[in-house]
Order: C-alpha cells, then structure tokens, then sequence
C-alpha cells in the first residue's frame, strides 16, 4: 500500500513554532511579502537573512513532538512506498526519523526548503547552513557568489514537484496534517490523490477551508490526532 502524507506548520505547533496563519500572516513581526519573496530578498538581504536568522535560532529550542514521533515510527513499520512531504522548513521531522530509522520505500521531501540549508544564488549549490555564521551577516560569500537561504519563496518552484506529482499518482492513501490549504501547489495535493483514487483523510485542529475535498476529517491537536489516527 503506497502512502502520501502532507504536513504543514500545525504539525510542529505544539513543539513551540509558530504557524503561519495563527500569526495573522506574520512571523517574527515582518509581513510574509516582504520576507518570504524573491523581490523582498533583492530589495533588503540583511533584513530577510535576519528574519531566517532568527527562526534558525528557535529550532535550537523546540523538539519533535508526539505527532512527528507517530510518524517516524510509522515509516519505520510501513511495506510500501512512504513520502512524507512537508511544507515546513523546520528539521523537526528530520530529527524524530533519527531515532528510528525508516523502512526502505520511505523518502521525506521538504517541499519549501529547509532552514538548516544555504543555497549559491549563482550555481543552485546547496549546503549546510554554516552554523558559525554572524547573524547579523547579510550573507555569505561563496566562489560561486552569493549564498542565500535554501528557502522556497512564493513565486519560486517548489522543490521536487516531479517526484511528489508521481507519488500522488501512485497512492493509495494521502494525509494531510496541520495545513490550512491556503498556499499552492500544496493545497492541490488532494485533488490529486483523488484522482489517482487514493483514500483522502484531512488531520488538523479544526476544518479547513477545503475539508469537503476529503473523504474523511479527524480534528484535534495533532499531538493527540496523529498518534491514534495511525496506531
Ligand atoms: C508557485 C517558505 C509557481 C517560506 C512558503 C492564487 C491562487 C493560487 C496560487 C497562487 C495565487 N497567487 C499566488 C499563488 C501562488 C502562491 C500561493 O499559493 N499563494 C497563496 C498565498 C495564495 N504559491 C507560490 O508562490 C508557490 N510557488 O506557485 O510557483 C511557479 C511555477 C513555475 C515556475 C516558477 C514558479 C510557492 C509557495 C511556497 C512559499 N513558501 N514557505 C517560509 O517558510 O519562510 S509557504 C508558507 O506558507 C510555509 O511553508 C507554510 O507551510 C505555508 C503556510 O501553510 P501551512 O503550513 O498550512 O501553515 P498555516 O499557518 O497556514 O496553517 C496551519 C494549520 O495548522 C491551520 O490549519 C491550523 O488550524 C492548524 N493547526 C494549528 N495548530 C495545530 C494545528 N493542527 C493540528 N494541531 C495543532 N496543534
């Protein structure tokens, strides 16, 4: 049985990190557009490097909660192809997957980038964030030119789309946790389960505004939600 599942920021809610929408579309007090966009980086790095700083320095001090926790365990028992892609660019999955290692058929895809991640604006490299960097540096300096953070902005591709479109059309059974369905292509994950006849199951503290695109809704805190859902 092939599974998808989709996590967006509700799943790492309860770990400390705020969600987007819970934000008023704020984060860290900058408005999304002026951060989270190509145009916001050209017009002020130092200020868009500072803003990804700061949440870098908060992943320092939340953990993977139950939720995450529910699904590494799952992946490390699935038979099947198992994608887990998140629209969050946290390593809160990536850390609760270290303790129990997944099943061969698993593959985590962060859709939207990761924070821990550096990105060359000239040659696409992708590195490690360095994590001695000064915060207060606007950015790095690299051979190829100027690092930015390896974060999918509105208005880029989000990554890996090619791999996710096949998934979807493969599966049995798609998941989505924690997302409000307001950014796309994400949002359109559902419909394409459907249509691949996938059984669609939305998690989330309350319905969201495409809840009657699934078969079935399970609402709650995930920490509470994921684990019984799953076990
Ligand atoms: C693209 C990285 C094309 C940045 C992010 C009009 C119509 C359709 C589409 C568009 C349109 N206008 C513009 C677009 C495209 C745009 C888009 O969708 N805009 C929206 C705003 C309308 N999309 C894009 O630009 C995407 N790219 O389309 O490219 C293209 C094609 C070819 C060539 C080039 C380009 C790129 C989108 C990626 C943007 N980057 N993140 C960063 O993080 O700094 S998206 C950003 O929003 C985050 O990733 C975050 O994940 C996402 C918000 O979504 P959620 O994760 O769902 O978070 P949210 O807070 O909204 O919801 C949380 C949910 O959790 C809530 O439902 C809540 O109830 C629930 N919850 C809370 N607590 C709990 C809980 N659930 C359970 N338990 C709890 N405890």
């Amino acid at each position: 049985m092939n599974i998808v599942i989709l996590t967006g920021a509700g799943i790492s809610a309860e770990s400390g990190v705020p969600t987007f929408r819970a934000s008023d579309g704020l984060w860290c007090g900058h408005r999304v557009e002026d951060v989270a966009t190509p145009q916001g980086y050209a017009a002020d790095p130092a200020l868009v490097q500072d803003f990804y700083n700061q949440r870098r320095r908060q992943l320092a001090e939340v953990q993977p909660n139950a939720a995450h926790y529910a699904l590494a365990d799952l992946a490390a028992r699935w038979e099947g192809n198992f994608m887990l892609v998140t629209q969050n660019v946290d390593d809160l999955h990536d850390r609760a997957h270290e303790t129990s290692p997944p099943a061969p058929g698993f593959e985590l895809i962060h859709m939207h980038g990761e924070l821990l991640k550096a990105r060359c604006s000239r040659s696409g490299l992708v590195s490690d964030w360095p994590g001695d960097m000064a915060a207060d540096e606007p950015s790095l300096d690299h051979p190829h030119g100027r690092m930015r953070p390896h974060i999918v902005w509105f208005g880029e591709m989000p990554l890996h789309m090619d791999r996710i479109e096949t998934a979807l059309a493969a599966c049995d059974l798609f998941v989505s946790i924690g997302t409000s369905g307001a950014v796309y292509p994400a949002a359109g994950f559902v419909q394409a389960a459907r249509h691949a006849g996938a059984r669609t199951v939305e998690i989330n503290l309350e319905p969201t505004q495409g809840a009657d695109l699934f078969d079935e809704g399970v609402y709650g805190p995930a920490t509470e939600t994921v684990p019984s859902f799953f076990n």
